[in-house]
């Protein structure tokens, strides 16, 4: 029987159409082996759902939130405003403002209720998944072995590169 385990890490987006962008903080957490759940929940067309899911994902076991939106993008700072777990945002390209205005959407929060902002699009996603697992490791030190042979790996394909 496949075991199943508590999401650690939840992930959100906007819209279905985020998901190819989105699906790279899911990768990187698959390959740490970290128990995520990603679902669609949207500021403005779902606030309620999106204030519900936010409000009760410490109780569910959730440990950090990653919410990408474009346009518009107020869901990351929508779910900061309704839980106290660390929230990385990612402003995805989705309009004809290139990101520009998710990014400023996102990095702009008020005082007090803070939004940790990502780079706009994959690399932020990815990114995002990494904090996240940096934050987990902090408790897990099996996860932080993982996490500095991944840099290790890394370094090691930078440093094999060649030039012709
Ligand atoms: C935002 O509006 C979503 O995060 C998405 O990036 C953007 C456009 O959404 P769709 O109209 O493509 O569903 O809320």
């Amino acid at each position: 029987m496949t075991e199943v385990r508590t999401p650690l890490v939840g992930i959100v987006m906007g819209s279905r159409n985020d998901w190819s962008v989105m699906s790279e903080a899911k990768a990187i957490l698959d390959a740490f082996d970290v128990p995520c759940e990603a679902r669609v929940l949207s500021a403005h067309r779902t606030p309620d759902e999106a204030l519900a899911w936010s409000a009760g994902a410490a109780e569910r076991g959730l440990k950090v939130l990653i919410a990408g939106a474009g346009g518009a993008a107020h869901l990351p700072g929508v779910l900061a405003a309704k839980t106290l777990l660390p929230v990385f945002g990612v402003p995805i390209d989705a309009t004809a403002l290139q990101g520009m205005d998710a990014l400023l959407a996102i990095v702009q929060m008020p005082k007090g209720i803070p939004v940790g902002t990502l780079a706009v699009g994959k690399a932020g996603a990815a990114n995002a998944a990494l904090l996240a697992v940096a934050v987990l490791a902090l408790s897990d030190p099996a996860l932080g072995a993982r996490l500095a042979a991944w840099r290790e790996t890394r370094k090691r394909e930078v440093l094999g590169q060649t030039l012709d």
